[in-house]
């Protein structure tokens, strides 16, 4: 072995060690770093510790550009995401993703007099994952909405999603995703009503209008959210 060469890495675990060690030194060399509050790797995501659950609301094909009930900049979410994905699963961490599945017949639905255009309905095309969403296998996927005549925004609203996290001894979550002024908002609020500690990744999620964000901001943090 020519001695002027750096060692090679024994295993992949000791690579991803290595990796670590070099992306906490060097921080700034990742461009996630860069995209402000809850987005970068030396973010809220390096304190994930046992304990903590990762819940990412709705990040479905219809909620982002080019779908039925699309947000500004919804897809945005996804590599922010990708990058808590990543270290929850890294530490073993629970991660949950909640989705919208709707009857065609929902009562939130336009033609049945509800606020919204027709979205997220069971089995098409927009009720997926967004495409570059990296689930993991082992993911705990939380379906609501699914009921013609009630609406469920929150994760946890008759779910057992409570229920499950008490169980696997979670006491902080942090949540992202779609819509932050619909879905993540009533998930935060039931999420801190439960008594978990509850963290918004405020990088990691875009509201359906600005001023609905503000103010879902305003009542999240009035709950004792902690906007990260
Ligand atoms: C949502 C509007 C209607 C959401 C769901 O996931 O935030 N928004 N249904
Ligand atoms: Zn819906």
């Amino acid at each position: 072995m020519n001695a002027k060469e750096p060692r090679q890495p024994k295993d992949d675990r000791e690579q991803e060690l290595l990796d670590e060690a070099l992306a906490e030194s060097f921080p700034a060399s990742d461009p996630a770093s860069l995209v402000g509050p809850g987005g970068g790797i030396s973010g809220a995501e390096e304190a994930m510790q046992p304990g903590d659950a990762l819940i990412i609301v709705d990040v479905q094909r219809d909620f982002c550009p080019g779908g039925a009930l699309p947000i500004e900049n919804g897809d945005a979410v996804v590599p922010v995401l990708n990058r808590w994905i990543e270290k929850a699963q890294r530490l073993g961490i629970p991660i949950v993703a909640s989705r919208d599945w709707h009857p065609g017949d929902h009562l939130s639905f336009k033609p049945r007099g509800g606020e919204w255009p027709v979205h997220c309905v069971a089995e098409t095309k927009g009720a997926e994952f967004h495409p570059d969403l990296k689930l993991p296998t082992e993911t705990l996927i939380v379906t609501k909405g699914d009921r013609a005549d009630r609406d469920q925004y929150s994760a946890f609203d008759a779910t057992g999603l409570a229920e499950e996290l008490h169980r696997l001894g979670v006491k902080r979550v942090f949540i992202g995703g779609l819509a932050e002024d619909v879905c993540v908002r009533a998930t935060a609020l039931d999420a801190a009503a439960a008594s978990f500690s509850t963290h918004l990744v405020a990088g990691a999620t875009k509201p359906v209008t600005a001023e609905g964000g503000k103010k879902a901001l305003a009542e999240m943090r009035n709950a004792g959210v902690v906007v990260d």
